[in-house]
């Protein structure tokens, strides 16, 4: 399993697992189309290295999919439209790129011959718990339990996964929210410290009382290896942080201000929550992923320091997304 085809790897978890899977010594191609999300300038210096080799092209493309998987032994498949928001106003896009990209990337894997194909799907297709903890077989077939075009289309991509899973050898991973560095700056916890570092507010939806399982994307990279290597054929793992108290958003943003040495009061603002059907609260059980051997590391307040750090060194990176984010919020 040395040779590993990262579709989206120029994406924000991609980005972070293929400098991890580069530390050890894997031969790695990305595929990856480019969007908004995907920076070639992630990679620059190990395709400098020749530690990746880069094809730019789109899930969707079958002939680009199956010359992409010419000498590959495994698939990590993170490729997709990833934002709630944008799904909002552009569901086409998501059922495109997710459903359709998906069903390309597994049929071309196997008529390849690939040996191992690990689907990364994520908390949103069990959708939102008040108490207690959504196990791998909670996931009933079908859309139903996913509230957004965004978690709709994971879910039917997640359920084309587990079919082809009968056949072939492929895994399902669903993880909690994860947070690191190169997280594009729509997102939570990027947009509330890039909105900081330029002098803005940051904007708490509602009460800002739902609860997210921040898991650090360094730890999802652990992750997928482990799953590279020990994960069984045909299964669906949960991983999470499991975070004990748990995280409200309030709390990851008055973290965030602590961190940045500001005043709470001073620099949050609550806003009339924006979002159609906001799940609530996610929540994971993963006896089973820790019952095979894999504990995540919990540092919450830690990662988010080694975050919030990455953004302040990192100014060039965010500064040239930061007007593009920022624009789907003024519609
Ligand atoms: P991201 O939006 O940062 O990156 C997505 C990448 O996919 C980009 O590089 C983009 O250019 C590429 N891409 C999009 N459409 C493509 C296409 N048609 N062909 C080829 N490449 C294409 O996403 P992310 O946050 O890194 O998420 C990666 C995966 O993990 C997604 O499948 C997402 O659903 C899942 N996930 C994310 C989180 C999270 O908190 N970010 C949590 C759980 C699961
Ligand atoms: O400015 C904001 N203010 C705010 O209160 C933003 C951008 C978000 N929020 C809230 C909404 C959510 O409760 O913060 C929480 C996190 O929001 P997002 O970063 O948009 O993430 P979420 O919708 O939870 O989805 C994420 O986790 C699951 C990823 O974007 C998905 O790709 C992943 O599947």
């Amino acid at each position: 399993m040395k040779s590993i085809l990262v579709t989206g790897g120029a994406g924000f978890i991609g980005t972070n697992f293929v400098y991890f899977m580069a530390s050890k010594g894997y031969s790695l191609r990305v595929l990856d189309k480019l969007t908004y999300a995907g920076g070639k300038d992630n990679l620059e210096p190990l395709m400098a290295a020749g530690k990746v080799d880069f094809v730019v092209g789109d899930i969707c493309d079958a002939g680009i999919v199956k010359k992409s998987l010419s000498g590959i032994d495994a698939v990590v498949h993170f490729a997709a439209e990833s934002h709630n928001t944008r799904s909002e106003t552009d569901p086409g896009l998501f059922y495109n790129t997710n459903v359709d990209g998906t069903r390309v990337m597994l049929e071309e894997s196997f008529t390849a011959g690939v040996k191992k194909f690990i689907h990364i799907s994520t908390d949103e297709v069990y959708g939102s718990i008040v108490d207690g903890y959504f196990a791998e077989n909670d996931k009933k077939l079908g859309d139903s339990q996913a509230t957004s075009a965004y978690s709709k289309s994971k879910s039917q991509a997640d359920d084309l996964a587990i079919e082809f899973g009968r056949s072939y050898p492929v895994i399902v991973l669903r993880p909690t929210n994860n947070f690191g560095p190169w997280q594009y700056p729509e997102k939570a916890l990027p947009r509330w410290i890039t909105n900081i570092l330029s002098g803005s507010k940051i904007p708490l939806w509602g009460e800002g009382l739902q609860v997210r399982d921040w898991l650090f994307a360094p730890i999802t990279s652990q992750c997928i290896e482990f799953l590279l290597q020990k994960g069984e054929a045909g299964n669906a793992y949960n991983v999470a942080a499991n975070h004990n108290p748990e995280i409200t958003n309030r709390k990851a943003a008055e973290w965030i201000c602590e961190l940045l040495g500001v005043s709470s009061d001073e620099w949050i603002e609550f806003i009339p929550d924006p979002r159609p059907n906001h799940d609530f609260r996610y929540a994971l059980n993963v006896d089973k992923i820790s019952q095979l051997g894999f504990k995540p590391a919990v540092d919450p307040f830690n990662q988010f320091r080694d975050t919030v750090e990455w953004y302040k060194s990192n100014t060039a990176w965010w500064k040239k997304r930061k007007e593009e984010a920022e624009s789907i919020y003024k519609q």
